[in-house]
């Protein structure tokens, strides 16, 4: 008999700077106006575009975002830095990322009633990593104890459902007996904060879920994964150039286009047709339609596309049990999103309800995964 896969266990750890959008605009309106005070020669010559300003009433109505959580707040709002300021750490020390996923892996472990000895897989996976090697993986693997092995992976906002796809395929295959998924999103130091159409969109959070055989698990709320689903489709809309290669490219690495940019609205037109087609396919597969489906845990990059998904999925307005957001207080948080969905909105299931999870974004990437309680 084919193994029963199960999530057994979901942690979060949410940093404990935030900051507003009202907060975040002054300071960029400020940085924007002395910009333009500064180059106001070279804005009359034509030369330089003048920096536009931000409003914070636009950003919660285009985005549904009303902040957002830093990992390290000081820096963000200097209008003479924008960026954080991140203090570096010696090779001996944890490094920042290593440190966010072990607050959330932490936390896996005692929602899934477990302990290092269950689990011999560790997948880091978010949009960025700190450094290529040695892998983030490993040095949380080590910091917990735990025997096995561990790989870093990078899908961008699918990055969390795609590993949480490897390590269902992992325990069906019988190569593992507890996989340990964390998701240190720490977006912040990639946000362009001069940029008005970009500053307002990310935060900073650290997501994990703990992946085993269904006769291993023993937590009060388990989720058997029915199946997994993934596409990918390339597109230039949603793109970061910054890379080991920059130094050889004699380009500053810190250019705009080499941090977060996109054509946010050619997304919204893009990925929405997209995902609704993705997760109809995926529910097809088992038979299933919309009225099956008791909570859509769905990414979080956009109030308006959740809207417009759930919308075409259900043929209605969904409310916000059935598609809870977390968008206004987490904003966009890359692979995370539908992961802190699932965490602060799945106790309440009963036995045998069905969910779906689903990312979608940069690449662009798809993933899925139908979920019943047991
Ligand atoms: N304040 C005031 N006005 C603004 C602002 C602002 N902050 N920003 C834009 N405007 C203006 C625009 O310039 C435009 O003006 P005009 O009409 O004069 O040209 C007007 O407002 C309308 O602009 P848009 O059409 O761009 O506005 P939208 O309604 O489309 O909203 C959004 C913009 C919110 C960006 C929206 O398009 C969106 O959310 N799209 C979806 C994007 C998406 O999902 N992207 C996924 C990104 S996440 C991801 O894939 C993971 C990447 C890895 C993580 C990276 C971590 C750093």
């Amino acid at each position: 008999m084919a193994t029963s896969v199960v999530m057994s266990g979901s942690g979060l750890w949410t940093p404990s700077h935030s900051i507003s959008n009202e907060e975040l605009v002054q300071a960029y309106n400020a940085y924007a106006e002395q910009f333009n005070t500064d180059n106001s020669a070279a804005i009359e010559r034509g030369e330089v575009s003048a920096k536009p300003f931000s409003s914070a009433e636009f950003i919660e109505k285009a985005s549904g975002i009303r902040s957002r959580f830093a990992y390290v707040k000081e820096g963000i709002l200097d209008i003479n830095r924008m960026r954080p300021s991140i203090a570096p750490r010696l090779d001996t020390e944890l490094s920042d990322q290593a440190e966010m996923a072990i607050y959330a892996a932490k936390k896996a472990l005692e929602a899934a009633n477990k302990t290092a000895a269950d689990i011999d897989v560790v997948i880091v996976s978010c949009a960025y990593t700190q450094r290529s090697y040695p892998a983030l993986a490993i040095e949380v693997q080590d910091a917990l104890g735990i025997k096995g092995f561990g790989f870093d992976m990078l899908v961008a906002c699918s990055a969390a459902t795609f590993a949480l796809h490897r390590a269902y395929e992992m325990i069906a295959a019988g190569t593992a007996k507890g996989v340990l998924v964390i998701n240190p999103e720490l977006t912040s130091p990639q946000v362009n904060y001069c940029d008005r159409d970009s500053h307002f969109i990310f935060g900073d959070v650290a997501t994990a879920m703990v992946v085993e055989a269904a006769e291993t698990a023993n937590a009060e709320h388990v989720y058997e994964i029915m199946s997994t689903k993934a596409v990918t489709s390339y597109s230039n809309n949603i793109r970061s150039n910054f890379g080991y290669v920059s130094r050889a490219n004699d380009t500053n690495p810190f250019a705009g286009d080499m941090l977060f940019h996109q054509e946010g609205r050619k997304v919204f037109k893009e990925v929405c047709p997209m995902a609704v087609e993705h997760i109809s396919e995926h529910l097809q597969r088992h038979s299933l339609d919309s009225t099956h489906i008791k909570r859509w845990w769905l990414h979080q990059a956009n109030i308006n596309m959740n809207t417009l998904i759930s919308r075409k999925l259900l043929g209605r307005e969904p409310s916000i049990e059935e598609a809870p957001i977390v968008l206004d207080s987490y904003a966009n948080t890359a692979s995370a999103g539908s992961i802190i969905a699932f965490s602060l909105h799945h106790q309440d299931l009963v036995s045998g309800d069905i969910g779906l999870l689903c990312s979608f974004g940069a690449g662009y990437s798809i993933g899925s995964l139908l979920l019943k309680k047991r």
